[in-house]
């Protein structure tokens, strides 16, 4: 049964991976094991992370980089993750229709991830289907994602190239990019770039680039305009996109990128089996919602619980 789903998902059968990917959101067992032999056939996608404010032309640019990738023949996977619709909700129309021009060609898999109802955050699921994609032989596997929590920050950490997109007039916006964003951006994206005062934006971006420092070999973010809707400077973009490819496909980078990305792989694994396995221990038990109460009244604090859990084996040494 297994083997049957990995050798077909590695075929790059649609309807297969499309299911394998249902029943990991599911939570189905059989799912996992199809997963862990997959995993050895991954490593083979370039990941692309676009990460950006809501709103800010993430799907319309993802679908105008996908055509630029299918015009040169290569296959693609794309992962959305929406911030706040479920998956009847509209978010996930909304991709499908700006990603309309890819939504009946073959070599375009999407997938839409909701950012509720995941236990162990939405990294492990990120992960996940990145894999699935991976495995199945997907040339270029690009994820797209609203920068904000620590969540995503982990997550840009399984792309090998990221790019960041502002649009234009973010004023003291620029500040709140400064802290988080600029350790994340390869490539900074000014999209938008018909809308007025662009050029300032992009100036300001350089000039925050150049007052950092970088040694002699170190790749600087460049910043580069586009207009998503029309296409306008998307070339451009996906050529300097390669070039960061083979930045990073250097040996000792791409050395430092695996262990990297393996680092992240196995942290998130950890924490939401252990994550999983606790609660579920102390549900079994009937503990939880005892325990919830106690901490929400102050009677137990989470930090004296927590301790006790993982110095042995979950519950079994509350009870007794
Ligand atoms: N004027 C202008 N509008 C654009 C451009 N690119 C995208 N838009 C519009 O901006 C709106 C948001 O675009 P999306 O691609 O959905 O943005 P997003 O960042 O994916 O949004 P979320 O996924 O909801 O965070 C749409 O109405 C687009 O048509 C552009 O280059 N110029
Ligand atoms: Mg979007």
């Amino acid at each position: 049964m297994t083997k049957a789903v990995v050798d077909s998902v590695r075929a790059g059968d649609l309807r297969a991976a499309a299911r394998l990917m249902r029943d990991l959101d599911d939570g189905v067992p059989a799912a996992q094991r199809s997963l862990r032999q997959l995993y050895k056939h991954t490593g083979r996608s370039f990941i692309l992370g676009i990460t950006g404010a809501p709103g800010a032309g993430k799907s319309t640019l993802v679908d105008a980089i996908v055509g630029e990738f299918r015009a040169i023949g290569k296959t693609v996977g794309v992962v959305a993750i929406d911030p706040t619709s479920p998956y009847s909700g509209g978010a996930i129309l909304g991709d499908r229709i700006r990603m309309q021009r890819h939504y009946l060609d073959d070599g375009v898999f999407i997938k839409s991830l909701a950012t509720r109802g995941h236990l162990g955050g939405l990294s492990r699921s990120t992960i996940d289907v990145v894999n699935v994609m991976d495995a199945m032989g997907k040339d270029v596997v690009i994820i797209e994602t609203v920068g904000v929590g620590q969540d995503e920050v982990e997550i840009v950490k399984v792309a090998h190239t990221n790019l960041v997109v502002v649009v234009p007039g973010l004023g003291d916006d620029i500040q709140a990019i400064k802290a988080g964003i600029l350790e994340i951006a390869d490539i900074f994206v000014v999209n938008k770039a018909d809308r007025e005062g662009a050029d300032r934006t992009r100036r300001d971006l350089e000039t925050m680039v150049s007052l950092n420092d970088y040694e002699e070999g170190e790749w600087v973010p460049p910043v580069m305009p586009t207009e998503a809707v029309s296409g306008k400077g998307v070339g451009e973009l996906v050529e300097m996109i390669d070039s960061h490819r083979e930045h990073v496909f250097i040996d000792d980078n791409l050395e430092l990128f695996r262990r990297e990305k393996a680092t992240v792989e196995l942290f998130e694994m950890l924490k939401t089996r252990l994550l999983e396995e606790a609660v579920g221990d102390l549900e079994r038990h009937g503990l939880l919602d005892g325990l919830i109460s106690d901490i929400a009244a102050r009677r137990k604090d989470p930090y004296s619980i927590v301790e006790k859990l993982v110095n042995h084996s979950f519950a079994a040494n509350l009870i007794g």
